[in-house]
């Protein structure tokens, strides 16, 4: 699988570091912590900013982007740094950024581009990006996008692909055209089963191959399909090129595979979509926390499933690791947590490692595809280490568990996080 295809560039950039890159590794694995002490409280804890919150690499920033962390280059894979996750939207320019296949489009002429709808309908479409703004009902929704690897790095044993933390996600204003309503233009005939979608970028694999395009589908009678926008505005502005421009397909709740960009090609198939990134690729266990075992894998009694709905999860954006925190001052706890099957109805913090929780407080709603913002006010009492946790609960009844999940891809990741933080003396 291409998610899977570039695992040698964090090793060898690890050999690079030689016994620091091994320390590193095992500091991640681990979340080892090293704490200086003075006396009886602890003054300094590390490992720092690599604690395993985000993935590891340099900071670059690509055209219309700010500075994000590379994991891979080609095909490029740059993670949003957790600061940005403070805010419940994500800023454009700060949204993560991977793309399947090496060869996407650095630039458009909008006045030959065309979204085209083909395939098992009355009567095809070729619109304008002009036509799509100007011709169609413009609607809006708040919606994460998450990657299907987001926090892959976590999984044990590891799984190959881009070690992702967790910033492969981001939520967004997005607005633009119904698919629906593009659809009924077409008018799609009896005997359709699915709907695909394909982008502009290319790949050097064989023709046909999945190294050579990036092809999703979904089923016609997915009640996704009516909640599904034609995006040309990302938080009210076009999207960046790296991002999809000039549209993209957004599908609420689904994990970003569906989501393609420079959206171009809308075919309604007679038969089920088996090209590679349908059959191989993005599967997952078929079961709703997607997860097995290798040994299951291994005597191949497994079955899959194509990945959907992204399970509930939450995140602690503050404190990070890095905090200087006297005791008795208030440390107000705070976060985000989402969920593509109901609105998230509770988030849950522990102070001591999951021994105990009480209910946070709710911030703003902004739909129930959005990111909801939590915060946690306490005072901690005595200096020493503490370990916060957080647990969301969504409408469907999910609740997360430290149960870890596993599959070969490493997808759905979305058991607890914990934070560990230093308290110091006051005086
Ligand atoms: N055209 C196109 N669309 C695509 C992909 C791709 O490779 N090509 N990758 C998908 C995957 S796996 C992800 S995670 C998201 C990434 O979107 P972003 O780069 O805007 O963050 O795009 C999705 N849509
Ligand atoms: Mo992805």
């Amino acid at each position: 699988m291409s998610d899977d295809r570039t695992p040698m560039t964090r090793r060898a950039a690890l050999g690079l570091l030689g016994s620091a890159g091994a320390a590193l590794t095992l500091a991640r694995t681990a979340q080892a912590q090293t704490t200086v002490t003075t006396g009886t409280a602890p003054i300094f804890s590390g490992p720092g900013p690599l604690d395993g919150w985000n993935g590891l690499g340099p900071l670059i920033a690509l055209p219309q982007k700010v500075p994000l962390i590379r994991l891979v280059d080609r095909p490029p894979l740059y993670e949003t740094p957790r600061a940005y996750f403070q805010c419940p939207f994500t800023p454009a320019a700060a949204f993560f950024v991977r793309s399947n296949l090496s060869l996407f489009p650095t630039n458009i002429d909008l006045k030959t581009w065309r979204l085209k709808i083909e395939g098992n309908v009355g009567t095809p479409q070729s619109f304008s990006l002009a036509q799509l703004t100007q011709d169609f009902e413009a609607v809006s929704v708040n919606a994460v996008m998450q990657c299907t690897g987001n926090s892959r790095s976590r999984f044990q044993p590891r799984r190959p692909g881009g070690q992702w933390g967790n910033g492969a996600m981001g939520c967004a204003t997005w607005t633009g055209v119904r698919l629906r309503d593009l659809l009924g233009k077409a008018g799609v005939k009896s005997g359709s089963v699915q709907v695909q979608f394909q982008g502009l970028d290319k790949g050097a694999g064989a023709p046909g191959s999945g190294g050579a395009d990036y092809k999703k589908s979904l089923n016609v009678n997915d009640p996704v399909l009516d909640e599904c926008i034609v995006a040309y505005a990302m938080n009210g502005q076009p999207l960046p090129m790296v991002n999809g421009f000039p549209v993209r397909l957004v599908v609420p709740g689904y994990f970003a595979t569906y989501w393609m960009k420079t959206l171009s090609f809308i075919r309604v198939l007679t038969k089920p979509d088996d090209n590679f990134w349908m059959a191989t690729a993005y599967l997952q266990p078929d079961n709703l926390r997607g997860t097995t075992t290798p040994q299951a894998v291994k005597a191949k009694t497994v079955k899959f499933r194509p990945v959907g709905s992204m399970p509930v999860r939450s995140f602690i954006v503050t404190p990070d690791e890095t905090v200087k925190a006297p005791a008795g001052l208030p440390l107000n706890v705070q976060g985000l947590a989402m969920s593509g099957r109901g609105a998230v109805t509770k988030v849950e913090v522990s102070t001591d490692g999951g021994q105990t929780w009480k209910a946070a407080k709710l911030g703003e709603d902004h739909g129930k595809y959005a990111f909801r913002p939590w915060s946690f006010a306490w005072t901690p009492k005595q200096p020493g280490q503490y370990t916060l946790a957080v647990r969301a609960t969504d409408a469907s009844g999910a609740v997360q568990t430290d149960r870890p999940i596993w599959n070969p891809s490493g997808y759905l990741w979305n058991t607890i996080e914990r934070q560990t933080i230093t308290v110091g003396q006051a005086g």
